[in-house]
């Protein structure tokens, strides 16, 4: 498909952008190559390749012809320019901090964030640059916290576990109206089908490959999509000298498979997650359920006008706090106790032991993460069977939390 020709629909250009059969012997689905290096026509030609005076292939670390491919598509998902593969999610965000930022810069990050991003702010930290975490949803304190060495924004919406959200829009055209201010936007836990953030302002997305776009729990993978210019910075300095993060063909060739169907998953994981929400709502054993989609979200309206759907994970704590949870989790049969998110299987796990292990109890409390949360990532597997589960595990966590009331109750009389 020519990448100029305007108005084809998201998943039409998830399963034909960038490419044309003809080009490659009929070929339906791309070719990966698998080369490491790819020869030159002269030493010249060679030498212009490497001072950035020729385009072209030379060697893996830098750009591959399969790795081109699905940058492409996934600059034409998220409506960027271009876009830098990597071999994880933290390998682009690493990639992009260390890009962007240098000693004595300033990087404001939201309050939640997933644990090993939270872990890399206090490495980067380490070098010189300085972390401000800021309660985004505050504009008023983000203008007060924005100052000459700000270089950055970062921040995850939905966040990952609390599922607090961040106004893109507002948050964008407060940091721009000072110069050099790059917004980077984690987009993992929405896809560019539910959210697209370069749309509303920020100049770099972020993701973890592994989880939605992907969605088959078969590769690890990041994402970084942006401008020409800032994407040919990522590549030739986070990516080529500073991480060498590259992602691998063949994890390529998955995650373009996988993007064929993102819009499909994405539908089914979000009405899975709003049955699921609302029956955890409707039960006396939950203490609480943050889900975009019920109108008890505290940022309902904002989720409905920055998300084209609420999305596939839901946080909740049960009443009795994390042993309730541990007592849910282990019940389950048909959810997965397991971490990572956006594959078809259900999964479940508990951030503050697993994923948000990398903050202290304190950091938890200031960040807004509470000890009993339990974070599900629901699926595609038939949504009654999902229901039947939940239900199951609830009834013996219910019958725990109603026993030691009994014993009390009886032990008063
Ligand atoms: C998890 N998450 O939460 P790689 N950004 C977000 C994420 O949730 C993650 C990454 C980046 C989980 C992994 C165990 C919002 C990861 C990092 O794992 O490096 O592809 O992505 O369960």
């Amino acid at each position: 498909m020519n990448n100029k020709r305007p108005g084809f629909g998201f998943s039409t250009r998830a399963i034909h952008h960038g490419y044309d059969p003809k080009d490659h012997h009929g070929a339906l689905v791309p070719p990966i190559y698998l080369s490491a290096t790819f020869a030159f026509p002269t030493a010249e030609y060679g030498a212009a390749c490497f001072a950035g005076e020729a385009s072209g292939h030379f060697y893996t670390r830098i750009s591959n012809p399969t790795l081109a491919l699905l940058e492409s598509r996934m600059a034409a998902l998220e409506n960027g320019e271009a876009a830098v593969a990597f071999s994880s999610g933290m390998g682009a965000i690493a990639a992009t901090f260390w890009t962007l930022l240098r000693p004595d810069d300033e990087v404001i990050v939201s309050q939640t964030l997933y644990g090993c991003t939270f872990a890399l702010l206090h490495g980067i930290g380490e070098f010189g640059i300085k972390v401000r975490h800021v309660d985004l949803t505050d504009l008023a304190a983000l203008q007060t916290a924005l100052g000459p060495a700000t270089r950055m924004i970062y921040c995850e919406t939905p966040a990952n576990p609390t599922l607090r959200l961040v106004d893109i829009a507002a948050v964008a055209r407060l940091a721009h109206q000072q110069p050099n201010v790059t917004v980077v936007v984690d987009n993992t836990y929405c896809t560019p089908y539910l959210q697209r953030p370069l749309e509303l302002g920020a100049d770099v997305v972020v993701h973890s490959a592994t989880k939605y776009l992907s969605g088959h729990g078969d590769i690890t993978a990041g994402i970084a999509v942006s401008s020409h210019a800032i994407a040919q910075r990522i590549r030739l300095h986070g990516l080529k000298d500073l991480t060498g993060a590259v992602m691998s063909p063949q994890d390529a060739a998955l995650l373009m498979r996988g993007l064929k169907t993102l819009a499909l998953r994405m539908d089914r994981h979000c009405s899975n997650a709003q049955a699921v929400a609302e029956a955890l709502q409707a039960h006396s054993a939950v203490q609480w359920v943050t889900y975009p989609g019920l109108a008890s979200f505290p940022q309902y309206e904002l989720a409905a006008r920055q998300m084209k759907q609420s999305g596939g994970m839901i946080a909740f704590e049960l009443k009795g706090g994390i042993d309730t949870g541990r007592r849910f989790m282990n019940a389950l049969k048909l959810f997965t106790r397991a971490v990572s998110l956006g594959d078809a299987e259900s999964l479940a796990q508990h951030p503050a032991s697993m994923t948000h292990s990398t903050y202290t109890p304190e950091e938890r409390a200031q960040h807004g993460i509470s000890e009993g949360l339990v974070r599900l990532s629901v699926g595609l597997e038939d949504v009654a069977d999902l229901l039947a589960d939940v239900q199951q595990a609830l009834g013996k966590c219910a019958r725990a939390v109603a026993r030691p009331t009994l014993l009390a109750a009886h032990a008063g009389k």
